[in-house]
């Protein structure tokens, strides 16, 4: 059987807002995840928008799309296209777990959920000539015993971060704009893969560079350890997710560290404690923040922080302040978001409720627009402050403010070449993308990820009882 597997792009590439070197970052991960429960005769084809011009003049038997809500308009368009040559089109992905009576519109068959359970039944159904309108993932929830991701189908060499893993799905917590309490709603929704398994999907991966996508690398602590203890030694350098508390509990972070843990992705999002309550965020309440940045630069782990504008209590200082904070404590790379109520999370079904969402253009879900009725701020306040904050932290002035305030020489290069790499030379990029350099950055990337310890190091130690001070006092 010939199978065409789809990654629409997020943004569509006129846009002023693609940017090519955050589009070429990752690979596809959950469609080469799915192509491993073909068999070894079927013919894939995986095409990701996002670094090529997709092929649509072929006739599969079988075209799989991934859909999320900013390429929905263009996952829509392709499936409408293949279904009038007559190909069976299966939907699946976070956006048709969200709005299942919107996507099922464009296809034969769509997917609620996580999809490691239900392909398997899917192409038994599919053989037999018997499929279902909607496979809907619920009990039985497992990414352990799964076949090894394709990587095989991924074009290594389009992409600056080719070895991206995820082994876990979901996230113990449950702040109410997350997508992931609705796409794992009817059953487990925080689960990983065993060690063994997570060390061998790693030691398939060459090169030494590594991204985990999990939402949350620390969200099981006992895995977390024992795999940053089996990673000793590997000589790996890697980057992830993890929550503000879990970096101040425990020993957990020395340990990745140890392992090889060079930056990583926070969810700071914001200062205000009554923001955090009424987003369900409790895990951010009473931590004191500045103290997590200190921690991770002592262990010379770069910080890119997430910060979140638009909620019910932010006023018009919320930009100055935010972007202010994150320069004073030397955050490597911020980005922010615009409150964005994503179909299917509970601050949407509030937002829906109160009659506060303006536009169902989903178009507009992309962090970067207002869809709702904004209360503290008005709408134009909001869009400004949200894209001035991105030009006042991403100044040559503020760069290099950030850069030298840490303690080391090479800390402040590593910092200084990190964030403008990553904001400063688009041009750049773009010709190193088109003239399919991309691959050559790696070992960049990896230097500037290469261990470097803070003089600060030796005073780190730190009371537990410290750790969680009240917000206020930060
Ligand atoms: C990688 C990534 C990206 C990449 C996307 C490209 C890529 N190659 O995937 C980049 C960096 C470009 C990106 C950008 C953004 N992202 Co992003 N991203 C991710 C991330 C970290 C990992 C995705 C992944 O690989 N997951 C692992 C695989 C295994 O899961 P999966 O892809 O969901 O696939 C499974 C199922 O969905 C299903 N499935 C998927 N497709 C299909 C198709 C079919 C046919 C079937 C049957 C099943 C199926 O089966 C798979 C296996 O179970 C997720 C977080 C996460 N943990 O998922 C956020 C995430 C998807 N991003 C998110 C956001 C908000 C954004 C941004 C808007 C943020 C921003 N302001 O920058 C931008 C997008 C800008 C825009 N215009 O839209 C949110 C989405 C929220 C929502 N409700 O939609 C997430 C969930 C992060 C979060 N926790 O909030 N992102």
């Amino acid at each position: 059987m010939k199978v065409k597997m789809i990654l629409p792009s997020l943004t569509e590439a006129k846009s002023p807002f693609f940017r090519p070197i955050k589009y070429s970052l990752f690979p596809p991960l959950g469609l080469a995840t799915l192509a491993a429960f073909f068999d070894a005769d079927d013919e894939i084809d995986l095409q990701d928008q996002h670094v090529e011009n997709l092929n649509l003049n072929d006739s599969p038997d079988l075209v799989m799309i991934q859909v999320y809500i900013t390429n929905a308009k263009r996952a829509y368009s392709i499936a409408n296209h293949y279904r009038s040559k007559g190909v069976f089109v299966v939907l699946g992905g976070l956006h048709v777990t969200a709005l299942p009576d919107e996507a099922e519109k464009y296809a034969d068959t769509i997917f609620i959920g996580p999809a490691e359970q239900t392909l398997p039944v899917f192409l038994k159904d599919y053989k037999n000539k018997c499929t279902k309108k909607r496979y809907v993932s619920a009990h039985g929830r497992t990414i352990q015993d799964l076949p090894p991701v394709r990587r095989d189908l991924i074009k290594r060499n389009k992409y600056l971060v080719p070895n991206s893993l995820v082994i876990s799905r979901g996230c113990p917590h449950h702040c109410d704009f997350c997508y992931k309490d609705s796409f794992y709603k009817n059953g487990i929704s925080f689960y990983t893969q065993r060690v063994d398994e997570i060390l061998q999907e790693i030691s398939r991966l060459k090169g030494r560079h590594l991204y985990f996508l999990d939402d949350h690398l620390f969200g099981n602590p006992k895995l977390a350890r024992e795999l940053f203890e089996g990673m000793k030694g590997l000589n790996r350098v890697f980057q992830g997710a993890a929550t503000v508390k879990s970096v101040l509990e425990g020993n957990l972070i020395e340990k990745a560290a140890q392992a090889g843990l060079r930056s990583i992705f926070l969810g700071f999002e914001t200062f205000s404690p009554e923001n955090l309550k009424q987003s369900s965020k409790f895990q951010n309440l009473k931590l004191n923040y500045e103290f997590a940045v200190k921690r991770l630069h002592s262990l010379g782990i770069m910080i890119n922080g997430s910060f979140v504008f638009g909620f019910d209590n932010d006023d018009s200082d919320v930009f100055k302040r935010t972007v202010d904070w994150g320069i004073e404590n030397s955050i490597t790379t911020a980005t922010y978001h615009i409150l964005t109520p994503y179909p299917g999370t509970s601050l949407y079904e509030s937002m829906m409720n109160a009659g506060r969402i303006i536009t169902k253009n989903w178009d507009f879900y992309d962090t970067r627009h207002v869809v709702y009725k904004t209360k503290g701020l008005t709408a134009e306040q909001l869009e400004d402050g949200y894209n001035q904050s991105y030009s006042d932290f991403y100044k040559w002035n503020s760069i290099i403010k950030s850069s030298f305030s840490h303690d080391t020489f090479k800390h402040m290069m590593k910092h200084l070449l990190y964030t403008a790499g990553w904001k400063k030379f688009e041009p750049l990029w773009k010709l190193i993308i088109n003239t399919g350099g991309l691959q050559k950055m790696l070992p960049v990337l990896e230097m500037l990820l290469c261990e470097v310890k803070h003089k600060s190091e030796k005073n780190t130690a730190v009371e537990k009882s410290d750790l969680l001070l009240n917000l206020t006092d930060v």
